[in-house]
């Protein structure tokens, strides 16, 4: 595979400063030596800055909604272009950086002519608009912004929405009122940890991963650091107690890898100003590699069912 860093230091979705550092973070854990150590190629664009946009000016609701924008619009076309020449990986920044990355990739899948299918791995299910928030962060909206869901002024125009059956959150524990009834209303699937602790966590993601084979969809993994557990991750600002574990978390990966379906990856909400000695950003690292072959045996069939 040929795999394309791009930093994306988005530290604009939340008040919490910190993200814009995740993108060395991950460069000193390692990240490009994981990669080239299973046989990859890698190419590291560095890092991103946004498209020009006017200062934000703390009146209203949002936090730094201009910088966002221009964030977006950067990503999208630096999503756009990346997909051209291999797997682009996002180095966030905070969540508000996957405005622009799903919706980039989207829209390449779209000329393509092959549905986009996106697995949402989050505490949270990110679904606001900018008039849903509550807390007025926009790392909080960006499947909102992807499905085509109003409310977005001065945001670039989306040219895509992705099919709402076609995304998957998994790891869910922390959902606003207002996004729970617009999930309840909605065709995205969903998984909460209750039903992950119930079932596994195996079955529903390979039930998702078949439906995106079936339909020779491309598929892009948005892996936000509060998916795992906070004493096994504790690098981001929105810690929610009861995560997936380091098993579960590689589990996700290797099946993802033994898919062959993965087309993209955002890793997302690492605050390193937060880690302990860097751990989290390691587990980041070494979670990736799993996703890109790295594994104690070969397993010749899918061993789950
Ligand atoms: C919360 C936090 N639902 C909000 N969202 C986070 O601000 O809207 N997403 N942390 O990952
Ligand atoms: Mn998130
Ligand atoms: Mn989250
Ligand atoms: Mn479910």
């Amino acid at each position: 595979t040929d795999c394309i860093l791009i930093g994306a230091p988005v530290d604009s979705g939340k008040r919490r400063a910190g993200c814009l550092m995740g993108p060395d973070a991950l460069r000193t854990a390692g990240l490009a030596e994981a990669l080239r150590d299973l046989g990859h190629r890698v190419e590291d664009l560095g890092n991103l800055t946004p498209e020009p946009y006017s200062p934000d000016t703390g009146e209203g609701p949002l936090f730094k909604p201009n910088e966002t924008a221009g964030w977006t619009a950067r990503l999208i076309a630096t999503a756009e272009g990346a997909m051209t020449r291999g797997l682009p990986i996002f180095l966030g920044g905070d969540h508000a950086l996957s405005l622009g990355s799903v919706a980039g990739v989207t829209s390449h899948a779209a000329r393509a002519g092959r549905p986009q299918f996106v697995l949402w791995l989050d505490a949270h299910s990110d679904f606001h608009t900018p008039e849903t928030t509550d807390s007025g962060n926009l790392h909080g909206t960006p499947l909102g912004y992807v499905t085509g869901r109003s409310g977005f002024a001065g945001f670039p125009p989306l040219t895509t929405p992705v099919q709402q059956e076609n995304i998957c959150l998994l790891g869910l524990r922390s959902v606003d009122d207002a996004e729970r009834a617009a999930l309840e209303g909605s065709a995205i699937r969903r998984h909460d940890m209750r039903e992950i602790d119930e079932r596994g966590i195996a079955r529903p993601l390979g039930d998702f991963l078949d439906r995106v084979a079936a339909e020779n969809g491309m598929l892009h993994v948005s892996l936000d650091v509060d998916f795992l557990d906070p004493s096994i991750a504790p690098a981001v600002g929105t810690t929610v107690p009861g995560g997936a574990t380091i098993r579960e978390g590689h589990l996700v990966m290797e099946m993802i890898c033994d898919s062959g379906l993965m087309t993209s990856l955002d890793l997302v909400e690492l605050n390193p100003f937060l880690d302990n000695r860097g751990r989290t950003a390691q587990l980041l690292v070494d979670l990736t590699a799993s996703a890109l072959g790295r594994r104690v045996f070969d397993r010749p069939t899918r061993a789950f069912a």
